[in-house]
């Protein structure tokens, strides 16, 4: 990364491509996470690299589930791992704790990587030793999502199998729709609005993950301190569908307005 100069205009891009190869090379991502990285990256230009005010919306709502949930779950892939591990990790702390590897490519290797890469931050080893945050899904992923064909259907049942409210960032439209029908709420994560995953979700937050997280975890905290009425007020006059209509027309504005 010291390759990198800090005032090149795409540092942040940069940087995070950086981290994205890094844990392909470590095991931690898989092949196709660099195609969805590549995805994110080209529906970010198309967005202005900025939370749009229809994200911080979605933000604020997805805030609101959280601190109202009973049993919430972050769960986490091998992007998310690669690009926000310290951000995830603040997050649950401001929650019941729990984050949950759940992977499409899952295999044993890449799921002791992710343990390894976890651990090996002194300070985050600490917390998962002293029980403060719980990494779910890895030993213990020993329920099923009914109707999920896919290696993603192997759940914890402390963490995903019986949370009320799931945070899903960098999803596929199969989970979201399976984890919907068991009566969960679906907070995904995805810079492509027109994904399935996006169309499905109770809550589509269309920012990218590395800007969006440590918002979530600020609006945490400070919904902590509102009343149950409160929260259920934000919630309630959020529309996902309105919300989703809303970006693609920023979209469509952004390219009818670029002079070139
Ligand atoms: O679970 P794993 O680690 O085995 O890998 C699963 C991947 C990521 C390969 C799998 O979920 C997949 O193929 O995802 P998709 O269908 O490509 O969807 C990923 C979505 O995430 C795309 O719509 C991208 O636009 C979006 N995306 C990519 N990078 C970011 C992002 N959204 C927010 N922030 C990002 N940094």
């Amino acid at each position: 990364m010291d390759t990198i100069p800090k005032t090149h205009p795409r540092y942040k891009s940069l940087i995070n491509r950086e981290k994205i190869t890094k844990a392909f090379d470590e095991g931690i991502l898989a092949k196709a996470g660099l195609i969805a990285h590549g995805r994110g990256e080209a529906f970010d230009y198309l967005i202005g690299e900025e939370t749009t005010s229809m994200a911080m919306k979605a933000i604020k709502t997805a805030a609101a589930m959280l601190v109202l949930a009973k049993n919430p779950v972050i769960s986490i892939n091998g992007n998310t791992v690669a690009l926000v591990r310290e951000e995830i990790v603040k997050l649950s702390e401001e929650l019941n704790g729990k984050i949950e590897v759940n992977l499409f490519y899952r295999t044993e290797d890449r799921l002791k990587n992710i343990k390894k890469f976890f651990e090996s931050n002194e300070s985050i080893g600490k917390k998962i030793n002293e029980g403060r945050i719980k990494l779910l899904g890895i030993e213990d992923a020993n329920k099923k999502i009914p109707n999920l064909d896919s290696l993603r259907g192997k759940v914890s049942e402390e963490g995903i199998y019986s949370a009320d409210v799931v945070l899903v960032p960098l999803e596929d439209g199969d989970r979201t729709e399976a984890l919907i029908n068991m009566g969960k709420k679906v907070i995904s994560i995805d810079l492509n609005p027109l994904s399935r995953t996006a169309q499905k979700s109770t809550v589509t937050i269309v920012d990218e993950l590395t800007r969006c997280i440590p918002l979530i975890t600020k609006f945490v905290r400070e919904y902590k301190h509102l009343n149950k009425k409160e929260l259920y007020e934000i919630i309630e006059k959020y529309d996902n569908n309105q919300n989703l209509k809303e970006i693609l027309h920023h979209i469509f504005n952004r390219l009818k307005n670029i002079s070139l």
